[in-house]
């Protein structure tokens, strides 16, 4: 498959929630590719240079804190058009305004611990994966 990549973290709540293995299944039966796989935590730092694009918003600090309470899945993912693909299986941001059974309709909590990240660029895709995965570790 030569398709584009996107790259997705189950986040803590979603994690502690024992919605991995639902999530995943989502994603798989939507047809991406997993490349690359890990069950980490961010330490507090990375959690700052993951989101520091955001570092000026008013939840950066509660972003933070919630990035790195808890393990997280991070994956990369190949499919046709990913990253659009992707957007739209997770749904909005804000939960309450995410289309009905996208994942984060059927999981998130709130805007803050809403169970997903995907990325929204091929440059920003490029950018999370190196931060989470080595050459070695795609496949
Ligand atoms: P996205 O994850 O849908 O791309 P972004 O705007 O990139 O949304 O925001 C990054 C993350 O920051 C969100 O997924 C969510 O966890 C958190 N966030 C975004 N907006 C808010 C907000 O208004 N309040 C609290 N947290 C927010
Ligand atoms: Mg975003």
């Amino acid at each position: 498959m030569a398709g584009q990549y996107t790259l997705t973290m189950i986040k803590p709540d979603a994690v502690s929630s024992n919605y991995t293995g639902g999530i995943l299944k989502m994603i798989n039966e939507a047809g991406f590719r997993i490349a690359a796989m890990k069950y980490t935590r961010l330490t507090r730092e990375q959690a700052m240079k993951f989101y520091e694009v955001h570092r000026e918003r008013p939840f950066y600090e509660g972003l933070v804190e919630f990035m790195s309470s808890g393990p997280i899945v991070a994956a990369l993912l190949e499919k046709e058009n990913a990253i659009a693909a992707f957007r739209e299986l997770i749904g909005a941001t804000n939960p309450a305004n995410a289309a009905p059974g996208t994942i984060r309709a059927l999981y998130a909590r709130d805007v803050q611990q809403n169970a997903v990240h995907g990325s929204d660029s091929d440059e920003n895709a490029l950018i999370e994966s190196d931060f989470f995965f080595s050459r070695l570790e795609r496949f």
